[in-house]
């Protein structure tokens, strides 16, 4: 990958904190659990973490560091919802970790970042039951925050993907939209350790669960095939394409959708950190299924991370 240059002017730094997390370094562990609800940031700690000495909030970005039950020293923040908003939070993890905010250069050695989803996501699969944790392999984002972040594909089966999912939107598109043959998937790859890991632990919970392929969309209702509003559907029925689709991948299907894997795994890979994520599936709009109290198994997911992260 060619390397960018660092400007210290475009890293948004006050009082040694960075702008929008309101964190300076060594407020964040480089082990980390990212969700999208801020709330789910204190329930999470809540249940989970001991001698917490960082909580803070900023333009809705809470972040809790404390310490399990086996003593390691974890990260609970928010990405907010949609990769644009994810986009500005991972910036601000990475350099937290790799830029010297005395010396305004990137350091010379700096931790590996772990870092693991755990968000909430609509099943595809007919036989995926409500409730059951996605771990996510690959990702296909549908958002065009990727893009922007020219990071070399990270393996063949990421190629197949972009190439299946563009076919299924394109079929999917009336031949009279004026934005036939402008969306542009790109897929992204977990850390193979924080999958296994994440396999592993989900294991040893007995925790019903399965691995495959998210789709990351762009919105809520539109993007993932909701009508709701008067205006026609760009991709009608995208969630049905998609559940449809053969990914050309072994054992590996369209699982879930939900807006964040995308671009987490996309960033994060390339820069030698870790990613993964885990997202129960709390609604299954095709049969009108929904898990109004799904508070249950966010605790389940963020269990089977927090020892994911004990294991990297
Ligand atoms: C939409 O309601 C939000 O929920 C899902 C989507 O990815 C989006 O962020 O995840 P979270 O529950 O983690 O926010």
């Amino acid at each position: 990958m060619r390397e960018q240059p660092f400007h210290l002017p475009d890293l948004p730094i006050m009082n040694h904190k960075v702008y929008h997390l309101n964190l300076s370094p060594g407020e964040l562990a480089p082990d980390i659990l990212i969700v999208g609800d801020p709330n789910r940031v204190s329930f999470i700690a809540e249940n989970f973490l001991r001698g917490v000495d960082i909580n803070k909030e900023h333009r809705g970005l809470r972040t809790i560091t404390g310490y399990t039950d086996w003593g390691q020293r974890v990260s609970i923040t928010t990405s907010g919802m949609g990769t644009p908003s994810l986009e500005i939070v991972l910036n601000e993890v990475v350099a937290l970790h790799e830029i010297d905010f005395y010396e305004g250069k990137r350091k010379e050695e700096f931790p590996t970042i772990n870092i693991i989803r755990v968000g909430t996501s609509g099943g595809l699969q007919p036989d995926t039951e409500l409730g059951t944790l996605v771990i996510t392999e690959y990702s296909v984002g549908l958002d065009n925050t990727g893009l922007f972040y020219d990071a070399p594909i990270p393996d063949e089966n990421c190629q197949k993907l972009e190439k299946v999912v563009k076919d299924v939107i394109e079929g999917a598109i009336p031949e009279s939209s004026r934005f036939k043959g402008k969306i542009e998937p790109y897929a992204s790859k977990a850390h193979p350790a924080v999958v296994k890991a994440l396999i592993e632990s989900a294991q040893e919970n007995t925790a019903n669960f399965k691995s495959g392929i998210t789709v990351s969309n762009s919105g809520f209702f539109a993007n993932q095939g909701r009508s709701v509003s008067r205006i026609p559907l760009t991709v009608p029925d995208i969630d049905v394409h998609l559940s449809r689709a053969e990914s050309g991948l072994k054992d590996l299907r369209f699982e879930n959708m939900e807006m964040e894997a995308s671009f987490l795994l996309h960033f994060m890979f390339p820069l030698g950190h870790r990613a993964g994520a885990i997202c129960p599936i709390i609604d299954k709009r095709p049969e009108e299924k929904f898990l109004i109290n799904y508070q249950e198994k966010i605790i389940e997911a963020a269990k089977v991370a927090l020892q994911a992260l004990r294991r990297l």
